[in-house]
């Protein structure tokens, strides 16, 4: 056998991958490591094999880099599917332990549709879901009130923040200290601003929106797990427009909704799909201004997507 038979087995978690080079967290410090060309096989390519937030097993090599031999089993994976509506999808982190909603309440504008399509994504990968609502220096209390109401509902934390007033700040610190979490949103929302307020010192680049679309500029270009002093690790992200719903059947897509889920015991067919059929909690719930008219009408037009992909 050669000398790598001496060479140390350790166990450690992704924080970074860029081109072709992981970092790795091995107890507290940051090993480069390549991977083993055989993870690379079939439906797993260099974009979904290996992750941040991966545990890996990891042969440590006298110069002091590593070379990962092994994914360990996910918990949960968080994928968006790529631009055009194609087959391939990216897997953007994995082994969450929170997933951080972030839209501001202006500029952009706010988006319920999109929103809530981040927390489906949450619900559908069995991530626990916070909603940051952000640039509330901008929108009026009753805005942001107006915003919130449909996530405190459906039973989510929200946090309202000004990232660039540092209001919200410790509130939200306080909901990512222990925990691996990964921040989500359109670009320009201000997630890279929110995550300097958090733990000063990371020097995150930010950038205006653009003045002509309103629309972020894609500041951010790779995602990576950052460190918090107070505990755990918080994953920034480049902007996206949406994420895949992924492997979502239609009868399960209700289940993903935790105000409907609470209420469909109560219908009178127990595979009420709450869309015209009689005697529907969910659809008196709507009408009874419990369920936020906004979250069914994202629904609505979720399971009609489904219901079309499923078709062709
Ligand atoms: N008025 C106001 N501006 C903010 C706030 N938070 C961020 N911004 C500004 O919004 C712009 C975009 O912020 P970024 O932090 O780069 O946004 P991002 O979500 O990281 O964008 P991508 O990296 O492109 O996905 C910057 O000019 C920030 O200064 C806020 O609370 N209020
Ligand atoms: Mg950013
Ligand atoms: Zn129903």
């Amino acid at each position: 056998m050669s000398s790598q038979q001496n060479d140390t087995l350790v166990d450690g978690m992704i924080i970074r991958t860029e081109s072709g080079f992981h970092q790795v967290l091995v107890g507290d410090r940051v090993v480069i490591c390549r991977a083993l060309k055989r993870l690379l096989r079939g439906e797993r390519t260099a974009t979904t094999a290996v992750v941040i937030g991966d545990h890996v097993r990891v042969q440590l090599r006298a110069d002091g880099t590593g070379v990962i031999q092994e994914v360990l089993p996910r918990a949960n994976e968080l994928v968006r599917g790529m631009a055009g509506g194609g087959r391939f999808l990216d897997v953007i982190a994995a082994n969450l332990d929170l997933l951080v909603a972030v839209h501001s309440l202006k500029e952009p504008e706010i988006n319920l549709g999109r929103l809530d399509r981040f927390v489906l994504i949450a619900e559908a990968a069995e991530i626990p879901a916070l909603v940051v609502l952000n640039k509330i220096d901008l929108a009026t209390d009753d805005e942001a009130t107006d915003a919130a109401a449909p996530y405190l509902a459906a039973g989510y934390q929200v946090i309202v923040t000004s990232a660039t007033q540092r209001q919200g700040v410790d509130e939200l610190r306080a909901a990512l200290t222990g925990k691996i979490s990964v921040m989500v949103g359109p670009s320009g929302v201000g997630k890279s601003t929110l995550l300097n307020d958090v733990q000063p010192g990371l020097a995150l680049r930010t950038a205006e929106i653009s003045a002509s679309t309103g629309k972020g500029r894609h500041t951010t270009t790779t995602a990576e797990m950052l460190r918090l002093s107070t505990g755990g690790w918080m994953a920034d992200t480049p902007g996206l427009r949406e994420l895949a719903i992924r492997e979502v059947e239609l009868e399960d897509l209700g289940w993903l909704y935790p105000e409907f889920r609470a209420l469909a015991p109560l219908c009178r067919f127990s595979d009420c799909s709450h869309r015209d059929e009689a005697g529907c909690a969910v659809r008196a719930a709507v009408e009874a201004g419990t369920i936020a008219p906004s979250r069914y009408r994202s629904y609505t037009r979720v399971y009609d997507e489904i219901r079309e992909r499923v078709r062709y």
